[in-house]
Protein backbone atom coordinates (compact mmCIF):
# COMPACT_ATOMS: atom_id res chain seq x y z
CA UNK A 1 0.00 0.00 0.00
CA UNK A 2 1.11 3.51 -0.83
CA UNK A 3 3.02 5.13 2.24
CA UNK A 4 1.21 7.93 2.67
CA UNK A 5 -2.14 6.32 2.13
CA UNK A 6 -1.35 4.49 4.37
CA UNK A 7 -0.34 6.36 7.35
CA UNK A 8 -3.72 8.90 6.54
CA UNK A 9 -5.91 5.47 7.70
CA UNK A 10 -5.97 4.67 11.30
CA UNK A 11 -4.13 1.69 11.96
CA UNK A 12 -6.97 -0.90 13.19
CA UNK A 13 -4.60 -3.22 14.70
CA UNK A 14 -3.42 -0.80 17.59
CA UNK A 15 -5.50 -1.95 20.36
CA UNK A 16 -4.78 -5.78 18.91
CA UNK A 17 -1.07 -5.01 19.11
CA UNK A 18 -1.11 -3.61 22.59
CA UNK A 19 -3.00 -6.66 24.01
CA UNK A 20 -1.00 -9.13 22.06
CA UNK A 21 1.99 -7.37 23.74
CA UNK A 22 0.54 -7.44 26.96
CA UNK A 23 -0.61 -11.49 26.78
CA UNK A 24 2.75 -12.22 25.59
CA UNK A 25 5.02 -10.22 28.70
CA UNK A 26 2.19 -11.76 30.85
CA UNK A 27 2.61 -15.34 29.29
CA UNK A 28 3.35 -18.55 31.63
CA UNK A 29 6.68 -19.66 30.63
CA UNK A 30 6.13 -23.60 29.39
CA UNK A 31 2.37 -23.33 28.07
CA UNK A 32 0.63 -23.08 25.04
CA UNK A 33 -0.10 -19.19 24.10
CA UNK A 34 -3.90 -18.37 24.86
CA UNK A 35 -6.23 -19.08 22.51
CA UNK A 36 -6.38 -15.66 19.98
CA UNK A 37 -2.95 -16.25 19.08
CA UNK A 38 -3.96 -19.42 17.40
CA UNK A 39 -7.77 -18.58 15.70
CA UNK A 40 -8.39 -14.46 15.67
CA UNK A 41 -7.93 -12.24 12.63
CA UNK A 42 -6.37 -10.06 14.03
CA UNK A 43 -3.25 -11.99 16.24
CA UNK A 44 -2.85 -13.87 12.61
CA UNK A 45 -3.02 -10.29 10.75
CA UNK A 46 0.24 -9.23 13.57
CA UNK A 47 1.57 -12.45 13.20
CA UNK A 48 2.17 -11.17 9.22
CA UNK A 49 3.20 -8.07 9.74
CA UNK A 50 5.51 -8.51 12.62
CA UNK A 51 6.68 -12.07 12.12
CA UNK A 52 6.35 -13.35 8.00
CA UNK A 53 6.82 -8.89 6.68
CA UNK A 54 10.05 -9.23 9.04
CA UNK A 55 12.25 -12.59 10.09
CA UNK A 56 13.69 -14.16 7.38
CA UNK A 57 12.31 -16.43 5.38
CA UNK A 58 12.87 -20.06 3.80
CA UNK A 59 11.43 -19.84 0.06
CA UNK A 60 12.91 -22.81 -1.98
CA UNK A 61 15.95 -24.52 -2.80
CA UNK A 62 18.46 -23.23 -5.51
CA UNK A 63 18.24 -26.08 -7.86
CA UNK A 64 14.73 -25.38 -8.69
CA UNK A 65 16.06 -22.01 -10.15
CA UNK A 66 19.26 -23.70 -11.94
CA UNK A 67 19.29 -22.01 -15.04
CA UNK A 68 19.35 -17.30 -16.32
CA UNK A 69 15.40 -16.63 -16.86
CA UNK A 70 14.01 -19.78 -14.17
CA UNK A 71 12.13 -18.44 -11.87
CA UNK A 72 9.52 -19.62 -8.71
CA UNK A 73 6.74 -18.17 -6.92
CA UNK A 74 5.44 -17.81 -3.24
CA UNK A 75 2.72 -15.66 -1.48
CA UNK A 76 3.78 -14.66 1.78
CA UNK A 77 0.37 -13.53 3.11
CA UNK A 78 -0.56 -11.10 0.35
CA UNK A 79 2.83 -10.71 -0.90
CA UNK A 80 3.43 -12.33 -3.63
CA UNK A 81 6.85 -12.85 -4.25
CA UNK A 82 9.01 -13.67 -7.42
CA UNK A 83 12.93 -15.08 -7.25
CA UNK A 84 14.21 -15.45 -9.98
CA UNK A 85 18.09 -16.18 -11.31
CA UNK A 86 19.89 -13.44 -13.26
CA UNK A 87 22.83 -12.91 -14.93
CA UNK A 88 25.87 -14.84 -14.19
CA UNK A 89 23.89 -17.20 -12.13
CA UNK A 90 22.65 -14.49 -9.65
CA UNK A 91 19.54 -14.95 -7.57
CA UNK A 92 17.16 -12.36 -7.72
CA UNK A 93 14.25 -12.09 -5.86
CA UNK A 94 11.74 -9.45 -6.16
CA UNK A 95 7.48 -8.25 -5.12
CA UNK A 96 6.18 -9.75 -7.90
CA UNK A 97 3.80 -6.59 -8.36
CA UNK A 98 3.84 -4.88 -11.72
CA UNK A 99 4.68 -1.23 -11.58
CA UNK A 100 2.49 0.02 -13.77
CA UNK A 101 -0.81 -0.26 -12.07
CA UNK A 102 0.37 -3.76 -9.38
CA UNK A 103 -0.78 -6.70 -11.61
CA UNK A 104 0.58 -9.38 -10.44
CA UNK A 105 3.23 -10.16 -12.58
CA UNK A 106 4.35 -13.71 -12.66
CA UNK A 107 1.01 -15.98 -12.53
CA UNK A 108 2.80 -19.51 -12.50
CA UNK A 109 4.49 -21.15 -9.23
CA UNK A 110 7.75 -21.97 -11.67
CA UNK A 111 8.96 -21.50 -15.41
CA UNK A 112 11.78 -20.27 -17.83
CA UNK A 113 11.41 -16.58 -19.05
CA UNK A 114 13.70 -14.34 -21.13
CA UNK A 115 12.44 -11.33 -20.10
CA UNK A 116 9.50 -10.82 -17.09
CA UNK A 117 6.49 -9.56 -19.28
CA UNK A 118 3.28 -8.59 -17.19
CA UNK A 119 0.21 -10.33 -18.52
CA UNK A 120 -1.79 -7.18 -18.01
CA UNK A 121 -0.38 -4.22 -20.85
CA UNK A 122 2.90 -5.60 -21.37
CA UNK A 123 5.49 -3.94 -19.38
CA UNK A 124 8.84 -5.75 -19.22
CA UNK A 125 11.41 -6.20 -16.84
CA UNK A 126 15.00 -7.43 -17.29
CA UNK A 127 15.50 -10.35 -15.17
CA UNK A 128 17.30 -7.88 -12.53
CA UNK A 129 14.10 -5.87 -11.97
CA UNK A 130 14.88 -2.76 -14.42
CA UNK A 131 11.61 -1.56 -16.67
CA UNK A 132 12.99 -2.40 -20.29
CA UNK A 133 10.02 -1.20 -22.15
CA UNK A 134 6.40 0.28 -21.14
CA UNK A 135 4.08 0.42 -23.68
CA UNK A 136 3.80 2.65 -26.36
CA UNK A 137 2.45 5.99 -24.65
CA UNK A 138 3.78 6.83 -21.28
CA UNK A 139 4.34 10.48 -22.24
CA UNK A 140 7.67 12.17 -22.98
CA UNK A 141 8.89 12.52 -19.28
CA UNK A 142 8.57 8.96 -18.61
CA UNK A 143 11.46 7.77 -16.78
CA UNK A 144 11.81 4.01 -17.28
CA UNK A 145 14.53 3.89 -14.74
CA UNK A 146 11.65 5.26 -11.82
CA UNK A 147 9.94 2.07 -12.41
CA UNK A 148 11.86 -1.03 -11.13
CA UNK A 149 10.68 -3.87 -9.37
CA UNK A 150 10.86 -3.48 -5.95
CA UNK A 151 13.31 -5.44 -4.71
CA UNK A 152 13.16 -8.75 -1.55
CA UNK A 153 16.07 -9.13 0.26
CA UNK A 154 17.58 -12.70 -0.59
CA UNK A 155 20.30 -14.49 0.40
CA UNK A 156 21.40 -18.23 -0.86
CA UNK A 157 23.97 -20.57 1.35
CA UNK A 158 24.15 -24.23 0.91
CA UNK A 159 21.52 -24.50 -2.06
CA UNK A 160 18.31 -22.64 0.27
CA UNK A 161 17.21 -19.38 -0.64
CA UNK A 162 16.15 -17.14 1.54
CA UNK A 163 13.77 -13.79 1.57
CA UNK A 164 12.71 -11.36 3.92
CA UNK A 165 10.48 -8.51 3.09
CA UNK A 166 12.06 -6.04 5.75
CA UNK A 167 13.60 -2.56 4.88
CA UNK A 168 16.12 -3.74 7.73
CA UNK A 169 16.57 -7.82 7.71
CA UNK A 170 18.45 -9.19 10.99
CA UNK A 171 21.39 -10.31 10.71
CA UNK A 172 21.63 -14.13 9.23
CA UNK A 173 25.22 -14.52 7.79
CA UNK A 174 26.90 -16.66 10.87
CA UNK A 175 23.79 -19.37 10.04
CA UNK A 176 24.59 -19.28 6.15
CA UNK A 177 28.32 -19.44 6.98
CA UNK A 178 27.54 -22.74 9.09
CA UNK A 179 24.44 -23.81 6.67
CA UNK A 180 26.90 -23.95 3.44
CA UNK A 181 29.98 -25.77 5.88
CA UNK A 182 27.15 -28.62 6.88
CA UNK A 183 25.98 -28.88 3.28
CA UNK A 184 29.21 -28.99 1.35
CA UNK A 185 29.04 -33.19 1.21
CA UNK A 186 26.02 -32.36 0.01
CA UNK A 187 27.46 -30.30 -3.35
CA UNK A 188 23.88 -28.44 -3.70
CA UNK A 189 24.58 -27.38 -7.44
CA UNK A 190 24.51 -31.17 -7.94
CA UNK A 191 21.04 -31.46 -6.66
CA UNK A 192 17.39 -32.12 -8.18
CA UNK A 193 14.08 -32.29 -6.77
CA UNK A 194 12.89 -35.76 -7.22
CA UNK A 195 9.59 -35.34 -6.02
CA UNK A 196 6.79 -32.82 -3.94
CA UNK A 197 3.73 -32.00 -2.31
CA UNK A 198 1.79 -29.34 -1.02
CA UNK A 199 -0.60 -30.27 1.14
CA UNK A 200 -3.09 -27.65 2.96
CA UNK A 201 -3.72 -28.06 6.71
CA UNK A 202 -6.48 -26.39 8.30
CA UNK A 203 -4.69 -25.05 11.27
CA UNK A 204 -2.90 -22.19 12.57
CA UNK A 205 0.55 -21.73 11.58
CA UNK A 206 2.37 -22.28 15.18
CA UNK A 207 0.31 -25.37 15.59
CA UNK A 208 2.29 -26.89 12.50
CA UNK A 209 5.60 -25.74 13.98
CA UNK A 210 4.53 -26.92 17.16
CA UNK A 211 3.67 -30.22 15.73
CA UNK A 212 6.77 -30.71 14.07
CA UNK A 213 9.14 -29.80 16.98
CA UNK A 214 8.22 -32.68 19.47
CA UNK A 215 8.52 -36.29 18.95
CA UNK A 216 5.60 -36.83 22.04
CA UNK A 217 3.50 -37.58 19.58
CA UNK A 218 5.33 -39.68 16.82
CA UNK A 219 4.45 -43.06 19.19
CA UNK A 220 1.38 -43.30 18.59
CA UNK A 221 0.61 -41.38 15.07
CA UNK A 222 4.15 -42.15 12.79
CA UNK A 223 4.66 -45.82 12.11
CA UNK A 224 6.69 -44.62 8.95
CA UNK A 225 8.65 -43.08 9.72
CA UNK A 226 9.58 -44.95 13.16
CA UNK A 227 10.72 -47.70 10.76
CA UNK A 228 14.23 -45.34 10.24
CA UNK A 229 13.86 -41.96 12.53
CA UNK A 230 14.97 -42.35 16.46
CA UNK A 231 12.73 -40.66 18.86
CA UNK A 232 15.51 -38.72 20.51
CA UNK A 233 15.98 -35.50 19.24
CA UNK A 234 19.72 -34.99 20.22
CA UNK A 235 22.85 -36.69 22.71
CA UNK A 236 21.56 -33.72 24.57
CA UNK A 237 17.73 -34.71 24.54
CA UNK A 238 16.96 -35.44 28.52
CA UNK A 239 15.87 -39.15 27.43
CA UNK A 240 18.48 -40.15 25.90
CA UNK A 241 19.42 -43.68 26.76
CA UNK A 242 23.59 -44.81 27.24
CA UNK A 243 22.73 -47.19 23.98
CA UNK A 244 21.95 -44.02 21.87
CA UNK A 245 24.55 -41.95 23.29
CA UNK A 246 27.19 -44.89 22.06
CA UNK A 247 25.29 -45.36 18.54
CA UNK A 248 25.66 -41.64 18.20
CA UNK A 249 30.12 -41.40 19.50
CA UNK A 250 30.10 -44.74 17.08
CA UNK A 251 28.57 -42.62 13.78
CA UNK A 252 30.40 -39.85 14.97
CA UNK A 253 33.54 -41.29 14.20
CA UNK A 254 32.99 -42.73 10.78
CA UNK A 255 31.24 -39.28 10.12
CA UNK A 256 34.68 -37.61 11.11
CA UNK A 257 36.11 -40.07 8.96
CA UNK A 258 34.10 -38.81 5.70
CA UNK A 259 34.59 -35.43 6.75
CA UNK A 260 31.11 -34.90 7.08
CA UNK A 261 30.15 -32.36 9.84
CA UNK A 262 27.67 -33.36 12.97
CA UNK A 263 28.20 -31.07 15.60
CA UNK A 264 24.99 -29.54 17.10
CA UNK A 265 24.89 -25.81 16.47
CA UNK A 266 22.29 -23.44 17.47
CA UNK A 267 21.84 -19.60 16.02
CA UNK A 268 19.97 -18.34 18.91
CA UNK A 269 16.59 -19.96 18.94
CA UNK A 270 16.01 -19.38 15.44
CA UNK A 271 18.23 -22.15 13.74
CA UNK A 272 19.57 -25.34 14.73
CA UNK A 273 21.79 -27.56 12.84
CA UNK A 274 22.82 -31.31 13.97
CA UNK A 275 23.56 -34.47 12.94
CA UNK A 276 22.10 -37.49 14.26
CA UNK A 277 21.75 -41.33 13.38
CA UNK A 278 18.36 -42.66 12.47
CA UNK A 279 17.68 -46.15 14.03
CA UNK A 280 20.89 -48.91 13.77
CA UNK A 281 21.10 -50.35 11.10
CA UNK A 282 18.98 -48.15 8.93
CA UNK A 283 20.55 -44.99 6.39
CA UNK A 284 17.05 -43.46 5.19
CA UNK A 285 13.86 -42.45 5.61
CA UNK A 286 12.29 -45.24 3.93
CA UNK A 287 9.61 -47.80 4.52
CA UNK A 288 12.58 -50.33 5.01
CA UNK A 289 15.04 -48.19 6.22
CA UNK A 290 17.24 -48.89 3.44
CA UNK A 291 18.30 -46.08 0.31
CA UNK A 292 16.07 -44.86 -1.64
CA UNK A 293 17.80 -43.69 -4.04
CA UNK A 294 21.33 -45.80 -5.30
CA UNK A 295 23.08 -42.53 -6.54
CA UNK A 296 24.32 -40.60 -2.95
CA UNK A 297 24.32 -37.28 -2.61
CA UNK A 298 27.59 -35.30 -3.45
CA UNK A 299 30.86 -36.34 -2.79
CA UNK A 300 29.03 -38.83 -0.07
CA UNK A 301 30.57 -42.36 -0.32
CA UNK A 302 29.07 -43.95 2.51
CA UNK A 303 25.07 -44.21 2.67
CA UNK A 304 24.96 -44.32 6.42
CA UNK A 305 24.74 -40.23 7.45
CA UNK A 306 22.19 -40.49 9.41
CA UNK A 307 19.87 -37.41 8.81
CA UNK A 308 21.58 -33.85 9.09
CA UNK A 309 18.65 -31.75 10.70
CA UNK A 310 18.27 -28.09 9.47
CA UNK A 311 15.79 -25.64 11.48
CA UNK A 312 14.87 -22.87 10.67
CA UNK A 313 12.43 -20.54 12.11
CA UNK A 314 9.67 -19.79 11.68
CA UNK A 315 8.85 -21.69 8.49
CA UNK A 316 11.06 -24.44 8.17
CA UNK A 317 12.66 -28.21 8.94
CA UNK A 318 14.79 -30.40 6.80
CA UNK A 319 16.81 -33.92 7.12
CA UNK A 320 19.59 -34.55 4.88
CA UNK A 321 20.20 -38.45 4.77
CA UNK A 322 23.23 -39.83 2.48
CA UNK A 323 20.97 -41.13 -0.34
CA UNK A 324 18.10 -37.88 -0.47
CA UNK A 325 17.19 -35.04 1.77
CA UNK A 326 13.39 -33.97 2.79
CA UNK A 327 13.28 -29.98 2.57
CA UNK A 328 9.59 -28.16 4.59
CA UNK A 329 8.29 -25.32 3.90
CA UNK A 330 5.59 -23.29 5.90
CA UNK A 331 3.28 -21.09 4.42
CA UNK A 332 0.09 -19.22 6.26
CA UNK A 333 -2.99 -19.01 4.31
CA UNK A 334 -5.45 -17.71 7.24
CA UNK A 335 -5.62 -17.64 10.78
CA UNK A 336 -6.54 -21.51 10.42
CA UNK A 337 -4.80 -22.39 7.41
CA UNK A 338 -1.42 -23.13 6.80
CA UNK A 339 0.25 -25.03 3.39
CA UNK A 340 3.42 -27.54 4.03
CA UNK A 341 5.23 -28.22 1.06
CA UNK A 342 7.94 -30.71 1.14
CA UNK A 343 10.41 -31.62 -1.75
CA UNK A 344 12.57 -34.86 -2.22
CA UNK A 345 16.33 -34.20 -3.20
CA UNK A 346 18.10 -36.54 -5.22
CA UNK A 347 21.71 -36.14 -6.91
CA UNK A 348 21.16 -33.87 -10.28
CA UNK A 349 22.65 -37.23 -12.37
CA UNK A 350 19.93 -39.93 -10.60
CA UNK A 351 17.82 -41.59 -12.85
CA UNK A 352 13.87 -41.95 -12.30
CA UNK A 353 12.71 -45.24 -12.56
CA UNK A 354 16.75 -46.79 -12.15
CA UNK A 355 18.66 -45.25 -9.61
CA UNK A 356 15.38 -44.29 -7.21
CA UNK A 357 11.43 -44.54 -7.47
CA UNK A 358 9.85 -41.26 -6.99
CA UNK A 359 6.48 -42.89 -5.48
CA UNK A 360 8.86 -44.58 -2.94
CA UNK A 361 11.30 -42.15 -2.20
CA UNK A 362 8.16 -40.03 -0.83
CA UNK A 363 5.91 -42.49 0.88
CA UNK A 364 7.46 -42.17 4.54
CA UNK A 365 7.02 -38.15 4.63
CA UNK A 366 3.49 -38.44 2.36
CA UNK A 367 2.52 -40.93 5.58
CA UNK A 368 3.77 -38.81 8.14
CA UNK A 369 2.92 -35.30 6.82
CA UNK A 370 -0.74 -36.38 6.21
CA UNK A 371 -0.83 -37.52 9.96
CA UNK A 372 0.81 -34.66 11.31
CA UNK A 373 -1.93 -32.53 9.24
CA UNK A 374 -4.66 -34.50 11.26
CA UNK A 375 -2.79 -33.76 14.73
CA UNK A 376 -2.43 -30.54 14.13
CA UNK A 377 -6.58 -29.99 12.61
CA UNK A 378 -7.32 -31.50 15.55
CA UNK A 379 -4.86 -29.63 17.55
CA UNK A 380 -6.84 -26.69 16.02
CA UNK A 381 -10.52 -27.57 16.85
CA UNK A 382 -9.89 -28.16 20.23
CA UNK A 383 -7.81 -25.02 20.57
CA UNK A 384 -11.18 -22.86 19.19
CA UNK A 385 -13.30 -24.08 22.06
CA UNK A 386 -14.37 -22.30 24.72
CA UNK A 387 -13.37 -25.25 27.04
CA UNK A 388 -9.48 -24.33 25.39
CA UNK A 389 -7.17 -22.64 27.96
CA UNK A 390 -3.07 -23.07 27.42
CA UNK A 391 -1.67 -26.37 28.83
CA UNK A 392 1.46 -27.58 30.03
CA UNK A 393 4.70 -28.43 28.08
CA UNK A 394 6.70 -31.30 28.69
CA UNK A 395 10.40 -30.37 29.41
CA UNK A 396 11.49 -33.49 28.57
CA UNK A 397 9.71 -34.57 25.68
CA UNK A 398 8.09 -30.67 24.29
CA UNK A 399 11.41 -28.85 24.82
CA UNK A 400 11.59 -28.04 20.94
CA UNK A 401 8.36 -26.32 20.98
CA UNK A 402 8.94 -24.43 24.43
CA UNK A 403 11.92 -23.04 22.15
CA UNK A 404 9.25 -22.26 19.58
CA UNK A 405 7.10 -20.69 21.61
CA UNK A 406 10.23 -18.68 23.00
CA UNK A 407 11.38 -17.45 20.15
CA UNK A 408 8.16 -16.38 18.79
CA UNK A 409 7.41 -14.64 22.16
CA UNK A 410 10.88 -12.34 21.67
CA UNK A 411 10.53 -11.51 18.13
CA UNK A 412 6.71 -10.51 18.53
CA UNK A 413 7.57 -8.28 21.30
CA UNK A 414 10.93 -7.07 19.88
CA UNK A 415 9.57 -6.17 16.65
CA UNK A 416 6.16 -4.89 18.09
CA UNK A 417 8.86 -2.35 19.84
CA UNK A 418 8.05 -3.84 23.37
CA UNK A 419 10.67 -4.80 26.52
CA UNK A 420 11.40 -8.74 26.03
CA UNK A 421 11.31 -9.89 29.66
CA UNK A 422 14.17 -12.55 30.73
CA UNK A 423 12.92 -15.74 30.72
CA UNK A 424 14.91 -16.61 33.97
O1 LIG B 1 11.62 -35.39 12.20
C1 LIG B 1 11.06 -34.31 12.31
O2 LIG B 1 11.15 -33.44 11.46
C2 LIG B 1 10.29 -34.00 13.53
C3 LIG B 1 11.20 -34.04 14.70
C4 LIG B 1 10.54 -34.83 15.70
C5 LIG B 1 9.21 -35.19 15.20
N1 LIG B 1 9.10 -34.78 13.84
C6 LIG B 1 8.70 -35.84 13.00
FE1 LIG C 1 1.35 -4.53 -15.44
FE2 LIG C 1 -0.28 -2.81 -16.61
S1 LIG C 1 -0.41 -3.66 -14.60
S2 LIG C 1 1.47 -3.74 -17.39
FE1 LIG D 1 4.81 -35.67 13.53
Amino acid sequence: MDLIARSQLEDPLVAAREATADMLSNRARNFSLPQPFYNDARLFALDMQEIFEKEWLFAGMTCEIPAKGNFMTLDIGDNPVIVVRGAEGKVHAFHNVCRHRGSRLCVKDKGKVAKLVCGYHQWTYELDGRLLFAGSDMGGDFDLASYGLKPVNVRTAGGFMFINLADEPPAIDDFLVTLEHYLEPYQMEHVKVAAESSIVEQANWKLVVENNRECYHCNGAHPELLNSLQEFDDTDDPRATPAYKALVARKQTDWDFDHVPWQLKRFGKRNRLTRTPLLDGTVSMTLDGQPGCKKLMGRLTNPDMGSLRILHLPNSWNHFMGDHAVVFRVLPLGPQQTVVTTKWLVHKDAVAGVDYDPEQLRRVWDATNDQDRRLAEENQRGINSLAYQPGPYSQTYEFGVIDFIDWYSERMLSNLGHEVPSLH
